[in-house]
């Protein structure tokens, strides 16, 4: 309703609830999967949300989309092969049509009310979809990296909605095995991963999951994005057997592509600085998941 705040409140963190202010509501329908809303906030420009999930907003998706596209792709030499999970919204699409060294791009998101939500309403993110080198296919991402090529990816990026709902089994040993099947040796994998304040045993599961699958370090990086939960989010970063990956300095830093993309949107967020402070961790959360 106009002029009303909308509460966000959700058993992924208890106890709070964070809101915006409504100018307007866009779209709202149920899909075969989810709850897809979009409205118009006072302050942060438009809102995606998912089963009362928020997804982005056009004021901050910049910090989460730059940093899970860039960090894993700016720590390998010349990524050519890419795979995106989630990320209908095309925000991550986006990114990666930065790096003038991919050659393609798959992307995996199960709900199409998504992307032709985000084509209507998110052009700026959907922009990313326009990219000749990008290969859509709809469905649930747990079966199409069941029939994935093994060895075919040097990254994959997991943008995907909070372990309720279609995103359950994403987060569960099983598919981190079919992700590092389907990464070659030295292969990256970053992973969206939820809030440091909030989510600290699904973190420390995941890092269990991850070094007991890639057989190397995992690292955890975070990112302030105010309208997530808790006002930041993580990223794992893993890498499977073979060239040693240093995700703590990018080898391919941003600054030296050479800007040869589609749109010509501007970096907003993601820079080498930022992308070394982001492995910088509270003393909680390094005794926490035993990162130290
Ligand atoms: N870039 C915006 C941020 C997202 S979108 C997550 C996407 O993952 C959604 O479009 C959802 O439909 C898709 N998704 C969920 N489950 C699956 C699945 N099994 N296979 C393929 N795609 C899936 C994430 C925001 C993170 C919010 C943190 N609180």
């Amino acid at each position: 309703d106009a002029g009303k705040m909308v509460y966000f409140n959700n058993p992924m963190w208890p106890g709070e609830a964070h809101s915006l202010k409504v100018e307007s509501i866009l779209f709202k329908e149920k899909s075969d999967y989810q709850e897809v809303l979009v409205f118009e906030s006072s302050t942060y420009g438009k809102v995606l949300v998912l089963d009362g999930i928020v997804q982005l907003t056009e004021k901050d998706e910049c910090a989460y989309q730059e940093m899970i596209a860039h960090l894993p792709l700016c720590s390998i030499p010349s990524p050519k092969t890419v795979l995106v999970v989630g990320g209908g919204d095309g925000g991550v699409l986006r990114e990666i049509s930065r790096h003038s060294s991919v050659e393609h791009i798959d992307i995996c998101e199960i709900d199409k009310m998504v992307i032709d939500v985000s084509k209507k309403f998110f052009p700026e993110l959907a922009v990313g979809f326009e990219d000749p080198r990008v290969d859509l296919h709809v469905g649930d991402a747990i079966e199409f990296l069941r029939h994935a090529p093994k060895g075919k990816y040097d990254a994959i990026i997991v943008d995907s909605s909070d372990p309720v709902g279609p995103a359950q089994e994403l987060v569960e040993k099983p598919f981190f095995e079919t992700l590092a099947q389907a990464l070659r040796p030295g292969g990256v994998l970053c992973n969206m991963a939820e809030s440091m304040w909030l989510h600290t045993h699904l973190i420390e599961d995941m890092i269990s999951i991850c070094r007991e699958t890639f057989k190397g370090p995992v690292h955890y990086a975070w990112a302030s994005v105010p309208t997530y939960p808790s006002g930041v989010i993580g990223f794992l970063l893993c890498s499977t057997e073979g060239p040693p990956v240093d995700f703590l300095n990018p080898i391919n830093p941003i600054e030296k592509l050479d800007g040869a993309y589609l749109h010509k949107r501007e970096l907003r967020f993601y820079n080498s600085e930022m992308h070394r402070a982001a492995f910088a961790l509270p003393s909680f959360l390094k005794r926490e998941v035993r990162l130290l």
